[in-house]
């Protein structure tokens, strides 16, 4: 018992030592330690440099500009070095109005709260700062920070020399918006655009493990390499992101990632995004949406549309690593070589994804989905995909051989809820009315395989019975049940207070959800209880040794 108490002593003592720091532009009552929104600081960059290990510090709605350098000097010889510098341990959000007293109060869409690198003449951006947000850890297990709910616009990374800080290499050509070297870090719900340098146009990160989430990171440009997302080494989640509209003249528009180990990459739209403007270097390569570089990544649950690369890879571009691709929607993307998906080296298993509407060169001609490297071709295995043309232009004289792989889908259309609307009637991505959702009839239903194959879908609906090809899994669908299924029964169907299942097979494992697909329980039983669900309709998924079965009831 005196043990328990003791680390319960410890874990209350962390959690009271974080400090609430608070700073709002129009503050002009701020006063050390700003511990209060009344006594709020005006200087970010101040009351960062006030925070200790484990504080927040919560910024209230306006445009902030980055006042010194990362050594605390206001008037650096390059004034461009200026950058907003943040300490190891702490966490930075945005989106306040300055009278919230808990973060979930925030409303990051009326409270926009903005670092701008327009340094200078306002509007003219080579006088702009190299980084917009800057942290350096001096070793990769360092703590790391978060940043969480801000417009980070305007940076400029076109420079000359590096800059040295904590014993890392900075360099000016990189990461315009964002810079991040070790630690664990997470950048989440930041709306990130209008940024250029040579590479990293929207966020650049080394080494560390990083988690990239609910961001939207749009109009970046990179020179080089990496106009949305470069994470370089280490281990990364870049998950549930809106990525488009960025601009690569060399290699991977939307994402690039290189030798990351176990990176995940997963419930993004990555869109519009166009790599391989002009030859820059003799690695004349691409990747439009996703450009990744040995390593080992898995790419999961993405819809990929209309991004394109004037070479290789106008969705994803895999170089060399070991890599899984699974139930991605891959929509009319265009490439002069592999439209939809290009591949170089490496292994790659590639499983449950939709291919449709991908050009190669010009129009739908082999290579229009899928294309492998002609003297130096990846080890590829295709299971449970849904590709756009005739097997037979599956060959290896097109450079996009299949290698025998069985059960993969040809020139069957994919039944799309409604391409001409990709966004659905709310206008919002990811969401139950979104164009490429799948119709009930559609033949990607239930047609993904299970092994690899991720628990729900792009929205965070569970998936039901086998996954279905694609990003979208449809909601409450029933495909199973429309096998014979002789040794599987539930009753009584309306239930109120127990539902019995009764199979010949060792049940592994039961889920029951609602209609929006949310998981209400999980159990190994055979008989649940759900008097206390309320009235409705349900659906019960069960995992036996031998297969899932999917069924509706009804609770009274
Ligand atoms: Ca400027
Ligand atoms: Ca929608
Ligand atoms: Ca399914």
């Amino acid at each position: 018992m005196k043990k328990i108490y003791f680390l319960l002593f410890i874990f209350n003592f962390i959690v009271i030592s974080s400090t609430v720091r608070y700073v709002n532009i129009n503050s002009t009552t701020g006063s050390a330690p700003y511990t209060s929104w009344a006594t709020a600081g005006n200087d970010l960059q101040e009351v960062i440099n006030s925070s200790q290990i484990g504080d927040e510090v919560w910024v209230a709605a306006g445009t902030y500009f980055p006042t010194r350098d990362p050594f605390g000097n206001p008037s650096p010889s390059d004034i461009r070095d200026k950058t907003f510098y943040l300490k190891d341990g702490i966490s930075v959000y945005g989106g306040f109005n300055g009278t919230e007293t808990s973060l979930t109060d925030r409303n990051l869409n009326t409270n926009i709260t903005l670092l701008s690198g327009d340094l200078g003449d306002l509007g003219t951006k080579n006088d702009n700062c190299y980084h917009v947000v800057l942290f350096a850890a001096n070793i990769a297990s360092a703590i790391g920070v978060k940043l969480d709910g801000f417009s980070i616009s305007n940076g400029f990374a076109v420079g000359t020399v590096n800059n040295n800080v904590s014993g890392n290499i900075v360099s000016r050509l990189a990461g315009p918006a964002i810079y991040f070297i070790n630690g664990n870090n997470t950048i989440s719900n930041n709306r990130i655009y209008l940024n250029s340098g040579y590479s990293g146009g929207g966020i650049y990160t080394s080494n560390g493990n990083n988690i990239i989430s609910n961001n939207e990171i749009y109009n970046n440009k990179a020179f080089y390499d990496g106009a949305g997302v470069i994470v370089f080494q280490g281990t990364n989640t870049i998950t549930n992101n809106y990525i488009h509209d960025n601009t690569a003249t060399g290699d991977g528009g939307g994402i690039y990632a290189v030798l990351g180990v176990n990176n995940v990459i997963s419930k993004n739209v990555i869109a519009k995004n166009k790599a391989g403007i002009s030859q820059i270097d003799t690695y004349y390569y691409g990747g439009g949406g996703i450009y990744t570089e040995k390593g080992s990544n898995l790419i999961v649950n993405n819809l990929l549309y209309e991004n394109t690369s004037n070479y290789m890879g106008g969705g994803i571009f895999l170089y060399y690593g070991s890599n899984k691709v699974i139930n991605n929607t891959i929509y009319k993307n265009i490439g002069t070589r592999g439209g939809g998906f290009f591949t170089y080296l490496g292994n790659n298993y590639v499983k449950n994804n939709i291919f449709w509407g991908n050009i190669n060169g010009t129009d739908n001609q082999p290579g229009a989905d899928y294309k492998n490297h002609n003297d130096w071709p990846a080890e590829n295995y295709f299971y449970n995909n849904l590709f756009q043309l005739p097997q037979g232009f599956y060959t290896l004289a097109n450079q996009n051989s299949l290698y025998g792989y069985p059960n993969n889908i040809f020139q069957t259309n994919p039944g799309f809820t409604d391409e001409a609307n990709i966004f659905g009637a709310d206008g919002v991505l990811r969401t139950s009315d979104d164009g490429l959702s799948l119709l009930p009839n559609s033949v990607a239903v239930n047609y993904g395989m299970l092994t690899d194959a991720p628990s729900d879908d792009i929205r965070g609906t569970a998936r039901m019975g086998n996954p279905d090809a694609g990003a979208y899994e449809l909601m409450g669908n029933l495909g199973v049940a429309e096998l014979p299924i002789h040794d599987f029964k539930i009753y009584p169907n309306p239930a109120k207070d127990i539902l019995n299942i009764e199979t010949n097979n060792k049940i592994l494992k039961v889920e029951v959800f609602n209609l929006s697909g949310q998981l209400i329980i999980t159990t190994k039983e055979s008989k649940i209880d759900i008097s206390a669900f309320l009235p409705g309709i349900y659906i019960l998924n069960v995992k036996t040794e031998s297969k899932i079965i999917t069924e509706k009831f009804v609770k009274k």
